[in-house]
């Protein structure tokens, strides 16, 4: 049966960003529906069950800062935050605002269609269901559409097969069992490291590897945490000084005035600290100049080498395509010395292909292992997957997909031109994916917000990126690359692993001039009237 009703915003996603935009336009007295594929509140934290999943942020710079009250009654219970705490957390919020009668679970948002003479988004559902808005705000996740190789024979295999996204909901008993864990990012090497002691065999696939330094994780008891509930002020404004909104920023020393002692001494402290400081928390040459970079993967290299016994195996992991912190680098406890233990081999794909799936296993090189569990830690389609995944139409039947084919492009990450009172929260080419992503989404939600209070302060119901700002932005997007080494990634940050086919060049996904370039730049374009978007009265 198709009802419609209608509601001035419709968010898509209850995760942390739409649970906190939620709250917001709650708390402006506006009529808001959030749609939810999933049963409950969360996004990624509901998602994704598999062992090993866990903060890589300090847990008390990933909680909301927009509430006193909020920050001082929760207890965070480790520096990185599993995630049952986090999923706990979230669900906490949702209760303390009273947010769930604004959501409506299980539903996926499967079309959205611009209504140009009525000014109104018509959102349709996999119920079948139409609700029509003014204003559609996507919430929808940065990496929270899957991508799964396709391998031939794959239903034929007799065991359980699943993409560490929907590792089963209900647990999965793994004693005893005989698994292979195709991928190495960030997912893969937790999995890993959580399962491998667990497991009667885990097979590790590895396509290529990527540098990992130690999580270096630890409880954080009651006065830690009643010490870090006095400084919250102080840890949110740190963050919002460093370009990716963590605790840890550049050092002010540059590398060339640091003599080879100074440096090693340096990394030494940041390889056994907690958390990104090895990665963001250094000399800021590292991931700019290719010769510093070259000393610091040769420093972490060495580390591998002293944790692997087999000389071969070390060998295997260390990354030889691209240097130390050019990928979004994965945090581990015990991932390589995982590889010390008898029950676990790491197959280099380079050297045996991954070839088919059988009934009882899979062929690498013309062998075949013989497993029970093939878990695919691939990875998404980031940043744009979850967007493109609808069927989004604009002014005039332009559809999203077709706009963005050659690439995505946004005025900020938050509009795009030919598609009116359509806001992307954290969309493509917004600073947010590569930004602490709670602390990110503060911002971008503080900014949608004052906007559509601005509209409705002069009485304007439509917005529109214009081409002009939008050209411009992509233009800035595309400098901001220019100086890091990362621009080079062949990994979900530059869209290599799913959107490029053969010869083409890694794309622009995010903003890569830092958190608070970002937030100045859209801080005066809202000072300025909203420039760069038309804003009209229909
Ligand atoms: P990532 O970081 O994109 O990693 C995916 C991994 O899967 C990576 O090692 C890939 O190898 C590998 N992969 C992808 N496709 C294949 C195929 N076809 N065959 C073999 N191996 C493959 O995803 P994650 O889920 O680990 O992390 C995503 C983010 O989530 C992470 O950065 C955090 O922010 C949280 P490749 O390196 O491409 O050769």
């Amino acid at each position: 049966m198709t009802t419609s009703e209608y509601h001035e915003f419709v968010v898509i996603g209850a995760g942390v960003g739409g649970l906190q935009q939620l709250t917001r336009l709650l708390q402006m007295g506006r009529d808001v529906l959030v749609i939810e594929a999933n049963a409950g509140v969360g996004g990624t934290w509901f998602q994704n069950r598999y062992p090993g999943c866990r903060f890589d942020s300090e847990s008390f710079t990933y909680g909301y800062s927009f509430s006193q009250e909020l920050l001082q009654e929760w207890d965070w219970s480790e520096m990185f935050a599993a995630r049952p705490e986090t999923l706990r957390y979230l669900e906490h919020v949702a209760d303390r605002f009273e947010l769930r009668p604004h959501i409506r679970f299980d539903t996926r948002v499967v079309a959205a269609r611009y209504d140009e003479p009525r000014n109104r988004w018509r959102v349709e559902t996999d119920a079948g269901d139409t609700v029509e808005c003014r204003f559609l705000i996507t919430a929808v996740g940065n990496l929270s559409a899957p991508t799964t190789p396709s391998l031939p024979g794959a239903d034929t295999f007799e065991g359980a097969m699943f993409h560490t996204r929907d590792w089963p909901h209900d647990g999965l008993d793994l004693e005893g069992a005989r698994v292979a864990v195709v991928g190495t990012g960030a997912t893969g090497i937790q999995v890993i490291s959580a399962i491998a002691a667990q497991v009667d065999r885990l097979t590790v696939l590895q396509r290529r590897p990527n540098w990992a330094a130690p999580l270096n994780n630890r409880p954080i008891g009651a006065d830690e945490m009643a010490e870090i509930k006095s400084r919250y002020d102080e840890i949110f404004a740190r963050c919002d000084a460093t370009p990716g909104g963590f605790v840890h920023g550049p050092v002010e020393e540059r590398f060339a005035d640091a003599d080879p002692a100074q440096r090693r001494a340096l990394w030494e402290r940041l390889y056994d600290a907690p958390g990104f400081g090895i990665w963001l928390g250094n000399y800021r040459e590292v991931l700019m100049d290719p010769e510093a970079n070259a000393e610091l993967s040769a420093f972490v290299a060495d580390k591998i080498r002293q944790r692997v016994d087999d000389p071969a195996t070390a060998e295997k992991l260390i990354p030889r395509d691209h240097g130390f912190g050019v990928q979004r680098l994965p945090l581990e406890t015990g991932y390589y010395e995982t590889y010390n233990r008898p029950n676990v081999e790491l197959v280099d794909l380079s050297e045996e292909p991954l070839e088919r799936a059988t009934p009882r296993g899979v062929v690498v090189g013309g062998r075949e292992i013989a497993l029970d569990v093939i878990v695919f830690a691939t990875g998404f389609d980031a940043i744009v997957g979850a967007l493109t995944r609808i069927d989004i139409v604009g002014r005039d039947g332009l559809a999203l997909r077709d706009a963005w084919r050659s690439g995505p492009r946004t005025a900020y990450g938050f509009a795009v031109p030919g598609f009116p009172n359509l806001l992307a929260l954290t969309g493509p080419l917004s600073a947010s994916g590569a930004t602490n992503f709670p602390r990110a989404i503060d911002t971008c939600v503080t900014w949608v917000s004052d906007l559509v209070q601005h509209m409705g302060d002069h009485g304007y119901t439509r917005i529109e990126a214009t081409a002009e700002a939008t050209d411009a932005w992509v233009h800035d997007v595309a400098h901001s690359h220019e100086r890091l080494l990362m621009r080079n990634a062949r990994s979900w940050f530059t869209g290599y692993n799913t959107n490029l086919r053969g010869t083409e060049k890694p794309r622009h996904l995010m903003y890569l001039g830092g958190a608070p370039r970002f937030r100045e730049r859209i801080d005066e374009v809202a000072r300025h009237g909203y420039e760069g978007f038309s804003l009209e009265r229909v």
